[in-house]
Protein backbone atom coordinates (compact mmCIF):
# COMPACT_ATOMS: atom_id res chain seq x y z
CA UNK A 1 0.00 0.00 0.00
CA UNK A 2 1.36 3.58 -0.83
CA UNK A 3 1.74 5.98 1.64
CA UNK A 4 -1.03 8.49 1.96
CA UNK A 5 -0.31 12.14 1.06
CA UNK A 6 -0.02 14.49 3.58
CA UNK A 7 -2.67 17.02 3.63
CA UNK A 8 -0.91 19.84 4.99
CA UNK A 9 -4.06 22.12 5.53
CA UNK A 10 -5.29 19.77 8.06
CA UNK A 11 -4.47 21.45 11.51
CA UNK A 12 -5.18 18.40 13.48
CA UNK A 13 -3.71 15.09 13.11
CA UNK A 14 -5.93 12.05 13.47
CA UNK A 15 -4.50 8.78 15.57
CA UNK A 16 -5.98 6.02 16.89
CA UNK A 17 -4.76 4.74 20.63
CA UNK A 18 -4.09 0.83 21.52
CA UNK A 19 -3.74 -0.33 25.14
CA UNK A 20 -3.49 -3.72 26.77
CA UNK A 21 -5.04 -4.51 29.54
CA UNK A 22 -3.32 -7.95 31.90
CA UNK A 23 -5.97 -10.97 32.91
CA UNK A 24 -7.31 -9.67 36.37
CA UNK A 25 -6.99 -5.97 35.62
CA UNK A 26 -10.58 -4.39 36.08
CA UNK A 27 -12.04 -3.28 32.68
CA UNK A 28 -12.36 0.89 33.48
CA UNK A 29 -8.67 0.61 34.28
CA UNK A 30 -7.31 0.26 30.36
CA UNK A 31 -9.71 2.78 29.58
CA UNK A 32 -8.43 5.23 32.03
CA UNK A 33 -5.07 4.62 31.06
CA UNK A 34 -6.57 5.52 27.81
CA UNK A 35 -8.35 8.31 29.13
CA UNK A 36 -4.67 9.67 29.78
CA UNK A 37 -3.14 8.86 26.45
CA UNK A 38 -5.98 10.23 24.90
CA UNK A 39 -5.32 13.45 26.68
CA UNK A 40 -1.51 13.06 26.05
CA UNK A 41 -2.65 13.09 22.39
CA UNK A 42 -4.51 15.86 23.07
CA UNK A 43 -1.76 18.07 24.61
CA UNK A 44 0.36 16.86 21.54
CA UNK A 45 -1.97 18.44 18.97
CA UNK A 46 -3.88 14.95 17.66
CA UNK A 47 -7.63 13.54 17.44
CA UNK A 48 -8.75 10.79 19.06
CA UNK A 49 -10.61 8.94 16.36
CA UNK A 50 -11.06 5.19 18.10
CA UNK A 51 -9.37 2.55 20.61
CA UNK A 52 -8.36 -0.49 20.48
CA UNK A 53 -7.72 -2.69 23.44
CA UNK A 54 -7.03 -6.41 24.19
CA UNK A 55 -6.70 -8.64 27.37
CA UNK A 56 -3.72 -10.23 27.09
CA UNK A 57 -1.09 -11.97 29.69
CA UNK A 58 1.81 -10.88 27.95
CA UNK A 59 2.27 -8.26 25.46
CA UNK A 60 2.85 -9.90 22.14
CA UNK A 61 6.57 -9.83 21.53
CA UNK A 62 6.23 -9.33 17.52
CA UNK A 63 3.40 -6.71 17.39
CA UNK A 64 2.61 -5.76 21.14
CA UNK A 65 -1.11 -7.09 20.19
CA UNK A 66 -2.41 -9.84 18.95
CA UNK A 67 -2.10 -10.52 15.11
CA UNK A 68 -6.04 -10.37 14.62
CA UNK A 69 -6.45 -7.12 16.87
CA UNK A 70 -3.44 -5.62 14.65
CA UNK A 71 -5.66 -6.40 11.37
CA UNK A 72 -8.60 -4.98 13.17
CA UNK A 73 -6.12 -1.56 13.74
CA UNK A 74 -5.24 -2.31 10.15
CA UNK A 75 -8.61 -2.07 8.85
CA UNK A 76 -9.38 1.09 10.90
CA UNK A 77 -6.23 3.20 9.64
CA UNK A 78 -6.89 2.41 6.52
CA UNK A 79 -11.03 3.34 6.41
CA UNK A 80 -10.78 6.28 7.95
CA UNK A 81 -7.10 7.33 6.65
CA UNK A 82 -5.67 7.72 10.25
CA UNK A 83 -2.29 9.50 10.31
CA UNK A 84 -0.97 7.31 13.39
CA UNK A 85 -1.33 4.56 15.48
CA UNK A 86 -0.39 5.30 19.17
CA UNK A 87 0.71 2.56 21.37
CA UNK A 88 0.57 2.93 25.20
CA UNK A 89 3.27 1.59 26.19
CA UNK A 90 7.03 1.37 25.31
CA UNK A 91 7.74 -0.50 22.15
CA UNK A 92 10.61 -2.59 21.00
CA UNK A 93 12.60 -1.77 18.09
CA UNK A 94 11.65 -4.74 16.33
CA UNK A 95 7.48 -4.16 17.64
CA UNK A 96 7.90 -0.93 15.81
CA UNK A 97 9.29 -2.53 12.44
CA UNK A 98 6.99 -5.21 12.47
CA UNK A 99 3.84 -2.98 12.80
CA UNK A 100 4.79 -0.55 10.62
CA UNK A 101 4.95 -3.23 7.87
CA UNK A 102 1.53 -4.01 8.48
CA UNK A 103 0.24 -1.05 9.74
CA UNK A 104 1.79 1.45 6.74
CA UNK A 105 0.93 4.76 9.05
CA UNK A 106 3.11 5.96 11.38
CA UNK A 107 3.90 4.45 14.62
CA UNK A 108 4.38 5.89 17.93
CA UNK A 109 4.25 5.02 21.54
CA UNK A 110 3.46 6.47 25.18
CA UNK A 111 7.16 7.71 25.30
CA UNK A 112 7.38 9.13 22.02
CA UNK A 113 4.35 11.28 22.84
CA UNK A 114 5.27 12.77 25.93
CA UNK A 115 9.17 13.15 24.81
CA UNK A 116 6.90 15.53 22.21
CA UNK A 117 5.08 17.40 24.01
CA UNK A 118 8.46 17.97 26.25
CA UNK A 119 9.69 19.60 23.06
CA UNK A 120 7.33 21.51 22.41
CA UNK A 121 7.12 22.85 26.19
CA UNK A 122 10.84 23.51 26.70
CA UNK A 123 11.44 27.25 26.85
CA UNK A 124 14.71 27.61 28.53
CA UNK A 125 18.23 26.77 26.97
CA UNK A 126 18.28 24.05 30.19
CA UNK A 127 14.95 22.34 28.89
CA UNK A 128 15.61 22.61 25.75
CA UNK A 129 18.81 20.79 25.88
CA UNK A 130 17.86 18.33 28.08
CA UNK A 131 14.53 17.18 25.98
CA UNK A 132 16.36 17.03 23.06
CA UNK A 133 19.18 15.09 24.95
CA UNK A 134 16.05 12.61 26.17
CA UNK A 135 14.99 12.54 22.65
CA UNK A 136 18.01 11.55 21.09
CA UNK A 137 19.29 8.72 24.15
CA UNK A 138 15.43 7.28 23.04
CA UNK A 139 16.09 7.53 19.58
CA UNK A 140 19.38 5.70 19.64
CA UNK A 141 18.09 2.22 19.95
CA UNK A 142 15.19 2.50 17.68
CA UNK A 143 17.18 3.96 14.46
CA UNK A 144 14.86 2.15 12.19
CA UNK A 145 12.91 2.21 9.44
CA UNK A 146 10.58 4.33 12.04
CA UNK A 147 12.69 7.31 11.72
CA UNK A 148 13.34 7.35 8.16
CA UNK A 149 10.09 7.22 7.73
CA UNK A 150 8.95 10.26 10.10
CA UNK A 151 11.68 12.56 8.29
CA UNK A 152 9.34 12.40 5.67
CA UNK A 153 6.75 13.97 7.86
CA UNK A 154 8.54 17.19 8.90
CA UNK A 155 7.23 18.93 12.11
CA UNK A 156 4.28 16.23 12.74
CA UNK A 157 3.77 14.79 15.87
CA UNK A 158 6.60 12.80 16.88
CA UNK A 159 8.76 14.75 15.09
CA UNK A 160 9.20 18.07 17.24
CA UNK A 161 12.20 18.96 18.43
CA UNK A 162 14.01 22.25 20.23
CA UNK A 163 15.54 22.87 17.38
CA UNK A 164 14.46 22.80 13.96
CA UNK A 165 16.43 19.22 13.13
CA UNK A 166 17.07 16.77 10.86
CA UNK A 167 16.17 13.04 11.85
CA UNK A 168 19.32 11.09 11.99
CA UNK A 169 19.50 7.70 10.71
CA UNK A 170 23.26 7.27 11.71
CA UNK A 171 24.09 5.89 14.82
CA UNK A 172 27.72 7.18 15.31
CA UNK A 173 26.49 10.84 14.53
CA UNK A 174 23.58 10.61 17.25
CA UNK A 175 26.35 9.11 19.61
CA UNK A 176 28.35 12.32 18.74
CA UNK A 177 25.31 14.71 19.81
CA UNK A 178 24.03 12.74 22.62
CA UNK A 179 27.89 13.59 24.28
CA UNK A 180 27.87 17.22 22.78
CA UNK A 181 24.42 17.63 24.70
CA UNK A 182 25.84 16.07 27.92
CA UNK A 183 28.63 18.36 27.78
CA UNK A 184 26.55 21.68 27.32
CA UNK A 185 24.28 20.48 30.24
CA UNK A 186 27.09 20.19 32.32
CA UNK A 187 28.13 23.83 31.65
CA UNK A 188 24.34 25.00 32.17
CA UNK A 189 24.27 22.41 36.06
CA UNK A 190 27.21 24.28 36.96
CA UNK A 191 26.05 27.77 36.42
CA UNK A 192 22.67 26.53 38.23
CA UNK A 193 24.90 25.07 41.37
CA UNK A 194 26.35 28.28 41.73
CA UNK A 195 23.19 30.39 41.57
CA UNK A 196 22.02 28.38 43.89
CA UNK A 197 24.51 28.67 46.21
CA UNK A 198 24.15 32.35 46.29
CA UNK A 199 20.98 32.37 47.66
CA UNK A 200 21.19 33.17 50.78
CA UNK A 201 19.90 30.91 54.30
CA UNK A 202 16.13 30.26 53.54
CA UNK A 203 14.17 27.11 54.11
CA UNK A 204 13.43 25.83 50.76
CA UNK A 205 9.88 24.31 49.65
CA UNK A 206 8.78 22.53 46.38
CA UNK A 207 5.62 21.87 44.56
CA UNK A 208 5.53 18.22 43.48
CA UNK A 209 2.66 16.23 41.82
CA UNK A 210 1.44 14.28 39.26
CA UNK A 211 0.77 17.04 35.61
CA UNK A 212 -1.90 18.49 35.95
CA UNK A 213 -2.94 18.31 39.74
CA UNK A 214 -2.92 22.26 40.01
CA UNK A 215 0.59 22.58 41.03
CA UNK A 216 1.01 26.31 39.50
CA UNK A 217 -2.19 27.43 40.86
CA UNK A 218 -0.64 27.02 43.98
CA UNK A 219 2.08 28.55 42.91
CA UNK A 220 0.32 31.68 41.46
CA UNK A 221 -1.81 32.31 44.68
CA UNK A 222 0.74 31.35 47.13
CA UNK A 223 3.38 33.99 45.36
CA UNK A 224 1.26 36.08 43.09
CA UNK A 225 3.51 34.59 40.44
CA UNK A 226 1.95 33.84 36.54
CA UNK A 227 3.57 30.75 35.80
CA UNK A 228 1.73 29.27 33.17
CA UNK A 229 -1.71 27.14 34.45
CA UNK A 230 -3.56 25.46 32.36
CA UNK A 231 -5.64 22.13 31.61
CA UNK A 232 -2.74 20.74 29.51
CA UNK A 233 -0.19 18.19 30.51
CA UNK A 234 3.40 19.38 31.59
CA UNK A 235 2.10 22.95 31.27
CA UNK A 236 5.49 23.26 33.27
CA UNK A 237 8.84 22.57 32.66
CA UNK A 238 11.07 24.57 33.78
CA UNK A 239 11.13 25.55 37.81
CA UNK A 240 10.38 28.50 38.68
CA UNK A 241 11.20 29.49 42.43
CA UNK A 242 9.39 32.53 44.20
CA UNK A 243 10.41 34.02 47.49
CA UNK A 244 6.89 33.74 49.71
CA UNK A 245 6.15 34.98 53.35
CA UNK A 246 3.86 34.20 55.22
CA UNK A 247 3.17 36.39 58.06
CA UNK A 248 6.28 37.16 58.38
CA UNK A 249 8.40 34.33 57.73
CA UNK A 250 9.89 33.75 53.94
CA UNK A 251 10.81 30.83 52.42
CA UNK A 252 11.31 30.00 49.06
CA UNK A 253 8.61 28.12 46.81
CA UNK A 254 9.65 26.55 43.68
CA UNK A 255 7.73 25.31 40.89
CA UNK A 256 8.99 22.31 38.74
CA UNK A 257 7.91 19.78 35.80
CA UNK A 258 5.07 17.19 37.16
CA UNK A 259 5.00 13.62 37.49
CA UNK A 260 3.18 10.98 34.93
CA UNK A 261 3.15 7.12 34.89
CA UNK A 262 5.58 5.38 32.68
CA UNK A 263 7.51 8.87 32.55
CA UNK A 264 10.40 7.86 29.99
CA UNK A 265 13.70 6.88 31.70
CA UNK A 266 15.33 8.85 29.39
CA UNK A 267 13.49 11.82 30.16
CA UNK A 268 14.16 11.54 34.26
CA UNK A 269 17.77 10.99 33.63
CA UNK A 270 18.10 14.28 31.77
CA UNK A 271 15.68 16.18 33.75
CA UNK A 272 17.47 15.21 37.19
CA UNK A 273 19.21 18.64 37.08
CA UNK A 274 16.33 20.47 37.14
CA UNK A 275 14.88 18.51 39.68
CA UNK A 276 17.52 19.16 41.41
CA UNK A 277 15.30 21.77 43.34
CA UNK A 278 13.46 18.89 44.72
CA UNK A 279 16.20 17.23 45.79
CA UNK A 280 17.54 20.24 47.88
CA UNK A 281 14.35 21.30 49.35
CA UNK A 282 13.30 21.04 52.91
CA UNK A 283 9.85 20.56 52.38
CA UNK A 284 7.96 18.84 50.01
CA UNK A 285 4.27 19.77 49.12
CA UNK A 286 2.59 16.52 47.33
CA UNK A 287 -0.67 18.19 45.24
CA UNK A 288 -2.99 15.63 44.37
CA UNK A 289 -6.07 16.25 42.34
CA UNK A 290 -8.46 14.58 44.04
CA UNK A 291 -11.11 14.45 41.64
CA UNK A 292 -9.16 11.85 39.01
CA UNK A 293 -10.18 8.65 39.33
CA UNK A 294 -7.12 7.31 39.75
CA UNK A 295 -6.00 10.16 41.70
CA UNK A 296 -4.86 7.46 44.82
CA UNK A 297 -2.50 5.49 41.84
CA UNK A 298 -1.05 8.79 40.82
CA UNK A 299 -0.45 9.56 44.34
CA UNK A 300 1.98 6.43 44.38
CA UNK A 301 3.81 7.34 40.84
CA UNK A 302 4.88 9.85 42.36
CA UNK A 303 5.89 8.77 45.62
CA UNK A 304 8.03 6.06 43.50
CA UNK A 305 9.70 8.97 41.43
CA UNK A 306 10.45 10.64 44.40
CA UNK A 307 11.93 7.63 45.41
CA UNK A 308 14.19 7.76 42.44
CA UNK A 309 15.54 10.97 42.91
CA UNK A 310 16.43 10.12 46.10
CA UNK A 311 13.87 12.88 47.51
CA UNK A 312 11.76 11.03 49.41
CA UNK A 313 12.85 11.21 53.19
CA UNK A 314 11.72 14.66 53.93
CA UNK A 315 8.94 16.49 55.63
CA UNK A 316 6.21 16.03 52.90
CA UNK A 317 2.31 17.84 53.36
CA UNK A 318 -0.26 16.12 51.31
CA UNK A 319 -2.28 18.97 49.40
CA UNK A 320 -5.67 17.59 47.92
CA UNK A 321 -6.70 20.04 45.36
CA UNK A 322 -9.74 20.27 43.03
CA UNK A 323 -11.90 19.40 46.04
CA UNK A 324 -14.75 21.34 44.28
CA UNK A 325 -14.78 18.79 41.43
CA UNK A 326 -14.81 15.94 43.64
CA UNK A 327 -17.92 14.13 44.40
CA UNK A 328 -18.70 12.73 47.55
CA UNK A 329 -21.49 11.39 49.03
CA UNK A 330 -22.02 10.99 53.11
CA UNK A 331 -23.48 7.92 55.61
CA UNK A 332 -26.77 8.82 53.73
CA UNK A 333 -25.79 8.02 50.38
CA UNK A 334 -26.38 12.22 50.06
CA UNK A 335 -24.19 14.35 48.15
CA UNK A 336 -22.35 16.94 49.60
CA UNK A 337 -22.87 19.99 47.32
CA UNK A 338 -21.36 22.69 50.02
CA UNK A 339 -17.62 22.87 49.41
CA UNK A 340 -16.83 23.84 53.21
CA UNK A 341 -18.67 20.51 54.26
CA UNK A 342 -17.37 18.87 51.84
CA UNK A 343 -13.77 20.30 53.14
CA UNK A 344 -15.16 19.27 56.69
CA UNK A 345 -16.30 15.79 55.52
CA UNK A 346 -12.98 15.03 54.11
CA UNK A 347 -10.69 16.39 56.86
CA UNK A 348 -12.26 14.28 59.42
CA UNK A 349 -12.39 10.91 56.33
CA UNK A 350 -9.37 8.41 56.77
CA UNK A 351 -7.35 10.24 54.30
CA UNK A 352 -6.36 12.90 56.98
CA UNK A 353 -5.24 10.42 59.31
CA UNK A 354 -1.66 9.77 59.88
CA UNK A 355 -0.20 12.09 57.60
CA UNK A 356 0.14 16.36 57.14
CA UNK A 357 -3.23 16.42 54.98
CA UNK A 358 -4.76 19.48 53.59
CA UNK A 359 -7.64 19.94 51.14
CA UNK A 360 -8.66 22.77 48.98
CA UNK A 361 -9.73 24.47 45.56
CA UNK A 362 -6.59 26.40 44.60
CA UNK A 363 -8.56 27.59 41.87
CA UNK A 364 -11.47 29.12 43.61
CA UNK A 365 -9.01 30.00 46.67
CA UNK A 366 -10.87 27.93 48.92
CA UNK A 367 -9.40 26.48 52.63
CA UNK A 368 -5.89 28.37 50.88
CA UNK A 369 -5.81 29.91 54.35
CA UNK A 370 -5.56 26.56 56.00
CA UNK A 371 -2.65 25.94 53.77
CA UNK A 372 -0.30 28.50 54.11
CA UNK A 373 -1.37 28.04 58.13
CA UNK A 374 0.11 24.44 57.71
CA UNK A 375 3.08 25.95 55.40
CA UNK A 376 4.16 28.25 58.14
CA UNK A 377 3.79 25.90 61.18
CA UNK A 378 6.25 23.32 58.61
CA UNK A 379 8.84 26.14 57.60
CA UNK A 380 9.20 27.24 60.97
CA UNK A 381 10.01 23.68 62.55
CA UNK A 382 12.40 23.60 58.92
CA UNK A 383 14.16 26.54 60.50
CA UNK A 384 14.56 25.74 64.10
CA UNK A 385 16.05 22.54 62.78
CA UNK A 386 18.48 23.92 59.68
CA UNK A 387 19.18 27.03 60.78
CA UNK A 388 19.03 27.05 64.74
CA UNK A 389 21.56 30.31 64.84
CA UNK A 390 18.72 31.98 63.34
CA UNK A 391 15.67 33.04 64.63
CA UNK A 392 13.14 32.92 61.53
CA UNK A 393 11.21 36.00 61.57
CA UNK A 394 14.36 38.30 61.13
CA UNK A 395 14.31 37.33 57.64
CA UNK A 396 11.70 39.32 55.43
N1 LIG B 1 -11.83 22.94 39.10
C1 LIG B 1 -10.60 23.18 39.52
N2 LIG B 1 -9.62 23.30 38.62
C2 LIG B 1 -8.36 23.54 39.06
C3 LIG B 1 -8.07 23.66 40.44
N3 LIG B 1 -6.74 23.90 40.56
C4 LIG B 1 -6.23 23.92 39.32
N4 LIG B 1 -7.20 23.70 38.40
C5 LIG B 1 -7.05 23.64 36.94
O1 LIG B 1 -6.30 22.49 36.60
C6 LIG B 1 -5.49 22.72 35.45
C7 LIG B 1 -4.06 22.38 35.74
O2 LIG B 1 -3.54 23.28 36.68
P1 LIG B 1 -2.00 23.64 36.75
O3 LIG B 1 -1.82 24.55 37.92
O4 LIG B 1 -1.48 24.05 35.42
O5 LIG B 1 -1.41 22.20 37.09
P2 LIG B 1 0.12 21.75 37.22
O6 LIG B 1 0.16 20.76 38.33
O7 LIG B 1 1.00 22.94 37.34
O8 LIG B 1 0.32 21.01 35.83
P3 LIG B 1 1.67 20.74 34.97
O9 LIG B 1 2.52 21.96 35.01
O10 LIG B 1 1.11 20.45 33.64
O11 LIG B 1 2.32 19.55 35.59
C8 LIG B 1 -5.72 24.19 35.08
O12 LIG B 1 -6.70 24.24 34.06
C9 LIG B 1 -6.23 24.80 36.37
O13 LIG B 1 -7.05 25.92 36.16
C10 LIG B 1 -9.15 23.53 41.37
O14 LIG B 1 -9.00 23.64 42.59
N5 LIG B 1 -10.38 23.27 40.85
MG1 LIG C 1 2.49 23.58 36.16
Amino acid sequence: MDKKPIDLSKKEETAVLVGISVPGEEDYLVHEHLDELEFLAQTAGAVALKRFTQNLHTKNPKFFVGPGKLDEVAKCVTDYQVDMVIFDDELTPAQIRNIENVLNCKILDRNNLILDIFATRAQTAQAKTQVELAQYEYMLPRLTKMWSHLSRQKGGIGMKGPGEREIETDRRIVRDKIRLLKDKLEIIDKQNITRRKSRDEKVRVSLVGYTNAGKSTIMNSLSNATVLAENKLFATLDTTVRKVVIETTPFLLSDTVGFIRKLPHSLIESFKSTLDEVKESDILVHVVDISHPQYENQVQVVQKTLEELGASDKPILMVYNKVDLYAIKDEENELITDLKNKIKYLESSYLSKGEQAVFISAALNVNMDKLRAKLLEMVSEAYKKIYPHKVANIYG
